[in-house]
């Protein structure tokens, strides 16, 4: 009996399985994560398919609870949101402020031509935004805007390429006080770049400022081209700035990098991006993330790319209503603005799949219900456990219901599924597309009829 006990629980090891890049329906690039609420949302920009230069249109938002499995919200801010913007939905960052989100983008100015910051509104993270002032924040040719807010309440807008400026923010958040002022890129503060008598220092790009434990932090996109991720710290937030080293090194395929960090339930968190994906490269980027905890004297570590990515932070209910475009990985998906609101998972064919990972069965489930629709004749929805080719605990038939947006919900008895597992939604069917998935829930309890 001792002998028994002392015999650790059988852990069955699962393959190492890629959850970076955090999206794989679309490219991504230049991530700013935000917590709020118990989640963190994810505000990136978009590389188009097939791009061959940073020719990005719109911006999108995602979120999770646990950093593997990620909500798809969509585009809720795009050029078209800036009436006097014309092209280059280039790196942002958003915040929050007196309940309200404010997101800062650089684009292109129609009228001057020259890049811009713009501002936009909005009353909850997933928006919709709105053009907080319908002209430039602040226009001086240069990009990628960061916004810290001190703990006194003091705002402070970031941005720069080739420079780095920063300006004070008032409480509004879509003014500022003074002037922006460059801040002095000595090599003391910013490193030694060599071979560019133009930038003598390593900063070029991206900069993303915050405070931990009274230190202030400014993590940049290093050096070009191909860039790092490096840091410098300052005793308050305009300086002075001590170059303290790197972040990431060089990696990934994509000869740009953009850094974004955040404590999310009690980690700490790197994002960043690479063209990891399939046709992925500079132009073709994708967002990533790492966990990472900082050395005894504040100093960040070294970070490398991984494409196992963070482990996951808690578990995922399935007996609460689960929206489809919650993925850690889909395989063939796309997503599109449902007419029931939120997104939903489309274009699926015959073999495609979504990985939902960590969701917490418990002592198991008897049904599984999935909302539909299907301008097709429909198809089938595996519920299989573990991987694409897992365990099937249940299966869905999916009726056509005479349109793309024409939603009902089916339901099919579930067996099997107990413990925490990772949940593939394999779809089956004919050819061409069969159907779409709005959202997902299983019941508790032992099912009366085994799945077919
Ligand atoms: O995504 C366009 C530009 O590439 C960003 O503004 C830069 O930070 C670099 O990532």
């Amino acid at each position: 009996m001792l002998a028994f006990a002392l015999v650790p629980a059988v852990v069955q090891p699962s393959a190492a399985r890629a959850d970076n890049p955090l999206v794989q329906h679309v490219y991504t690039a230049d991530p700013a994560p935000l917590v709020h609420d118990g989640r963190v949302y994810l505000y990136t920009g978009h590389d188009e398919d097939g791009s061959t230069y940073f020719t990005m249109k719109d911006w999108r938002v995602w979120s999770s609870a646990d950093m593997v499995n990620w909500t798809d919200h969509g585009s809720p801010l795009s050029l078209a949101t800036f009436s006097w913007a014309s092209a280059d939905a280039w790196a942002g960052q958003a915040v929050q402020r007196g309940g309200r989100f404010y997101w800062y983008v650089p684009v292109k100015n129609r009228a001057t031509g020259r890049m811009a910051i713009g501002v936009a509104v909005a009353d909850s993270p997933t928006g919709p935004f709105r053009d907080a002032l319908g002209r430039p924040l602040v226009e001086n040719g240069e990009i990628d805007p960061s916004v810290f807010i001190d703990d006194n309440g003091q705002a402070y807008l970031y941005w720069g390429n080739p420079n780095l400026w920063y300006v004070k923010l008032n409480a509004d958040m879509t003014s500022y006080a003074g002037s922006p002022t460059r801040i002095p890129l000595t090599t003391a503060g910013f490193g030694t770049r060599t071979g560019d008598p133009n930038r003598p220092t390593l900063y070029e790009e991206g900069p993303w400022v915050y405070k931990r434990n009274g230190l202030y932090y400014l993590v940049f996109a290093a050096k070009c081209c191909s860039e790092f991720i490096a840091y410098s710290t300052a005793p308050g937030p305009t300086g002075p700035w001590t170059y303290r080293g790197t972040v990431m090194p060089t990696q990934g395929s994509s000869f740009t990098n953009h850094p974004g960090i955040v404590d999310f339930k009690g980690n700490s968190y790197f994002f960043y991006h690479n063209g990891a994906l399939p046709g992925g490269g500079g132009y073709t980027r994708s967002v990533a993330v790492e966990r990472f905890s900082y050395n005894a004297d504040g100093t960040i570590p070294t970070i490398t790319m991984t494409n196992t990515g963070a482990p996951q932070a808690g578990t995922l209910n399935p007996y609460v209503r689960q929206e489809a475009e919650t993925i850690a990985w889909g395989s063939g998906i796309e997503t599109e603005p449902a007419a029931e609101g939120g997104m939903n998972v489309g274009w699926i064919e015959n073999g495609d799949h979504l990985k939902v990972k960590g969701v917490a069965f418990g002592a198991g489930a008897s049904s599984f219900a999935a909302r539909v629709a299907s301008g097709s004749s429909g198809g089938t929805v595996e519920l299989r456990l573990g991987s694409p080719n897992g365990t099937v605990v249940g299966r869905c038939g999916v009726p056509g219901t005479g349109g793309w947006q024409t939603w009902t919900t089916v339901t099919c008895p579930v067996s099997g599924a107990t413990g925490t597992q990772d949940l593939y939604l394999r779809f089956t069917g004919g050819s061409g597309y069969l159907l779409n998935i709005n959202w997902w829930q299983f019941t508790a309890g032992t099912a009366l009829t085994a799945p077919r």
